[in-house]
């Protein structure tokens, strides 16, 4: 971008990147390079690369070539807008330099991650991208994608093979690792990398030098909170608009935007503290409150919301008694099983409410339904076994787990069909139809899914009963209905 470009671009209001981008090089492989990762990570190494230019962002995205597509003929630059009620505030992000398509430059990314500049690979591939068991967090080692990369070790498709083939070539060259950040929603997200990428190394065998070399990785915890929407066209337009720039991907997000880091980069890190990350020795505390709290009510809020026919969660939290259910939920059964002060918990859970009702923030109920079995476990299900081993009720967190039941048999309550999305949907699909509208049948076939809840809990008799009697309560009387009885 030009000075003058810059300057026109200030003079409409649009915060500019400060650096000269042609003295930037990179530090960073950032893997699933996706609207989160752009409204987050992004914008924080974009404030840094001013004193600090050797922490640029090479991204790649690990599915489909769009990103890559759409940022190339702007030279990987985009806008960030920041919405609230109080309007847009459009920011230009610089950080990125680069974006790999794995499928077609998969031999470049891998010897990008192998070069000595780069110190951190960070990843936001989802949680289906773990390749894992969500409810153990282990390797799920008959995914296809990893029985297809231990046959193929140098061709790589999932994040575990990418990640471990480039190490195997940092360790034949002689290089240190680079440190593996996961930002993902996962519980203890650096942990469950750390496990999955070392098991991947050991299936690899390549003798035990490969493993031990994985051993010595760093896989630090994170806990990364903003709000991020998917872009549409009519965000497209507002933008076009305040900036006067054709941007062929900004992103949308909420001001809101929290990082915290556990402190553990022998390979070195930028000072993310300098620019609003807090790094800290442990990281759980913050990953289950966030999870339990915030991404538990967003859950809870998408599949009721989405039945009772709300299409964005502003306007779910809007409906008192899904706000009630939301506040409670929060309240008397997550905030209990936390370990940080009522206080804390409270201002929490309060901020959390008004974002929810960013008006300017259009997040669709469906695209939180997505991917459920890969979210349950640490969303709800979690929260469900601390409050079963204190006897104490769980109504609420009971009616999501009924909610994502109902939503999965794939036809809402007008009898259409949903268009449900999770790496599971065949077989939740299959279930749905055997049991029909019985909800005894629906509810057995998919506490049946050991993935989803383990071999633990379709034995305590208590979740059973409460989660079914909620299901039925659903297909009786619909969404609206069932969260109005939960008073
Ligand atoms: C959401 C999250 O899509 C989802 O499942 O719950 O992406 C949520 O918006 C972020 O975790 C907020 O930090």
């Amino acid at each position: 971008m030009s000075e003058i470009q810059s300057d026109t671009l200030r003079t409409r209001g649009v915060d500019v990147m400060d650096y000269d981008r042609s003295t930037v090089t990179p530090g960073i492989v950032h893997l699933g390079i996706g609207a989160f990762h752009r409204a987050h990570m992004a914008a924080y190494v974009d404030r840094l690369l001013a004193k600090n230019p050797s922490w640029g962002i090479i991204g790649a995205s690990l599915r489909r070539p769009d990103t890559r597509d759409a940022l190339e003929p702007q030279d990987f630059l985009y806008t960030l807008a920041i919405r609230d009620a109080s309007g847009t505030k459009p920011r230009v992000i610089g950080s990125i330099l680069d974006v790999l398509d794995a499928n077609t430059q998969r031999a470049q990314l891998i010897e990008t991650m192998a070069d000595p500049a780069i110190r951190i690979v960070s990843l936001t591939v989802t949680e289906k991208g773990y390749c894992h068991d969500p409810s153990t967090g282990e390797l799920d080692e008959e995914h296809p994608d990893i029985v297809h990369d231990l046959a193929h070790p140098e061709t790589p498709i999932s994040a575990p093979g990418i990640i471990v083939a480039a190490l195997e070539r940092r360790r034949q060259r002689g290089l240190a690792p680079f440190t593996v950040m996961s930002c993902d929603n996962l519980p203890s997200n650096g942990k469950t990398a750390g496990r999955i990428v070392r098991r991947f190394a050991e299936l690899r065998g390549a003798g035990m030098s490969l493993a031990d070399y994985v051993q010595n990785v760093s896989f630090p915890s994170t806990m990364i909170d903003r709000i991020v929407p998917a872009t549409t066209d009519a965000d497209r337009s507002i933008v076009a608009e305040i900036t006067g720039l054709d941007d062929a991907w900004p992103i949308m997000t909420e001001p809101f935007t929290q990082w915290v880091i556990e402190d553990d980069f022998p390979a070195g890190r930028p000072p993310f503290e300098t620019v609003g990350a807090e790094l800290v020795e442990d990281v759980e505390p913050f990953e289950l409150m966030k999870l339990r709290m915030l991404n538990g009510s967003h859950s809870t809020m998408a599949y009721l919301g989405y039945l009772s026919g709300y299409q964005y969660v502003n306007e779910a939290i809007a409906d008192a008694a899904i706000h009630r259910l939301v506040h409670g939920l929060m309240t008397e059964e997550a905030m209990p099983t936390l370990p940080m002060s009522r206080t804390t918990l409270e201002a929490y859970r309060d901020q959390l409410l008004a974002r929810f009702a960013n008006p300017a923030l259009k997040h669709r109920t469906w695209q939180i339904a997505m991917d459920g079995t890969q979210k349950l476990p640490q969303r709800l299900l979690g929260t469900i076994r601390d409050r079963l081993k204190a006897t104490q009720p769980f109504p609420r967190l009971a009616l999501g787990v009924a909610a994502w039941m109902r939503y999965v048999t794939g036809i809402d309550e007008a009898g259409q069909p949903i268009d449900v999305k999770d790496p599971m949907a065949t077989r939740l699909r299959q279930i749905a139809d055997e049991a029909g509208r019985d909800p005894e049948k629906l509810a057995n076939g998919l506490l049946a899914v050991t993935e989803v809840f383990g071999t633990d809990l379709p034995q305590v008799a208590v979740f059973r009963d409460t989660v079914t009697n909620h299901l039925k309560s659903l297909l009786e009387n619909g969404a609206k209905e069932a969260v109005q009885r939960l008073g």
